[in-house]
């Protein structure tokens, strides 16, 4: 297992610097979900996606198991990159949907911005897998895309929704890198979660134990922490809503009281009203049309689509290039 390191240090300290000082100081002020990520966040996201209420993972999952021997049919040498890869759970149903008579050479490549993630789940993977070779990269999927070894034929997969998580513009940047990055003959696999009643979307983000308003809250122990804050996490109140028009989920920390606090390593204090919040995370759902829409304007080709019975969520399969489309 090799693991290369594209988020050196500076580097993220100066991106993460200058994010929360523009966040906190902005009239809404906001901080971006990537950062939520940080050992805890990971756990706690863990065990968000094992919620009775959080339906995105349970069934992507099934969605995939379907759609795992179609998928893998005919790919046995190439690299197998995965965007944000988390935990790695998904990559097995993959991996074991391949007959065990074929002779394979595939190379995992996991990309995340949590290095402890990366690692453990690549060592993990391994005790299952020994045969596979793993190339981790620590790296941020909205800026070194183009790090991505390009020799190969890939299958390029980012799921979980993820792609929810970015802003309207970050998200066409991010698709036209990607039309670039697969080549002529790379596929992309993109899980969604679609479009679905409200109670069903809020009950998601607001579950009765409380585990997604602990992640949402540890967002500020992670500034507390790299930047000499003193946020305390009891001050404010999770908050997420669906937000109609613009078809996302919202998280919020709200200010249960007048809030001062002072960030050191940024020289800043925050003033904060009762009932002000700090946006934490927007998570887009989508319908069929505007996935389309977006690949199309890319320059990508959606070629299958796979779903559940309820078309809660979809794990759409694109190319760089003109394919025959079908369905399932
Ligand atoms: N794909 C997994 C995990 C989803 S959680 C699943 O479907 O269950 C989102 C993951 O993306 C986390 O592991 C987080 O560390 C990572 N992540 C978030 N923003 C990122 C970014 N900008 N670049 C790279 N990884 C990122
Ligand atoms: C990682 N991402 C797809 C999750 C989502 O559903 O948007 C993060 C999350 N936020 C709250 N719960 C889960």
């Amino acid at each position: 297992m090799e693991v290369v390191n594209y988020c050196s240090r500076e580097e993220y300290c100066d991106d993460f610097r200058r994010n929360i000082l523009r966040g906190l100081t902005a009239p809404q002020k906001y901080i971006e979900s990537k950062y939520f990520y940080d050992a805890r966040g990971s756990g706690l996201f863990e065990e968000i996606c094992r919620l009775p209420e959080y339906y995105p993972t349970r069934t992507e999952i099934s969605i995939l198991r379907r759609a795992a021997p179609t998928i893998m049919k005919g790919f046995s040498a190439g690299d197998l990159v995965e965007l944000g890869a988390g935990a790695g759970r998904k990559i097995r149903i993959l991996l074991d949907s391949i007959e065990e008579r074929v002779q394979t050479d595939l190379r995992y490549i996991p990309v995340d911005v949590s290095e402890k993630t990366l690692i453990e789940a690549s060592r993990d993977l391994l005790l299952h897998y020994p045969g596979l070779r793993i190339l981790g990269m620590v790296a941020d999927f909205t800026r070194h895309l183009e790090e991505i070894p390009a020799e190969r034929e890939k299958i390029l997969l980012f799921l979980g929704g993820t792609v929810g998580n970015f802003r309207e513009e970050e998200r066409k940047r991010f698709f036209r890198q990607v039309a670039r990055v697969l080549g002529r003959k790379g596929r992309f696999l993109l899980g969604l979660d679609l479009i679905k009643p409200r109670e069903t979307l809020e009950r998601a983000y607001d579950d009765s134990r409380g585990v997604t308003s602990d992640f949402n809250k540890n967002v500020l122990a992670v500034v507390n922490r790299r930047l000499q804050g003193n946020f305390r996490p009891a001050d404010f109140r999770h908050l997420a809503f669906f937000n109609e028009e613009k078809k996302r989920i919202e998280m919020h920390l709200r200010a249960r009281r007048r809030i001062e606090v002072e960030v050191k390593a940024l020289n800043l204090r925050v003033s904060m009203a009762p009932g002000e919040t700090i946006h934490t995370e927007i998570s887009r759902k989508f319908d069929r049309e505007e996935v389309y829409k977006m690949a199309f304007e890319a320059g990508l080709t959606v070629t299958r689509w796979f779903s559940d019975p309820r078309e809660w969520f979809a794990i759409v399969e694109m190319r760089a290039e003109n394919e025959e489309v079908c369905f399932s």
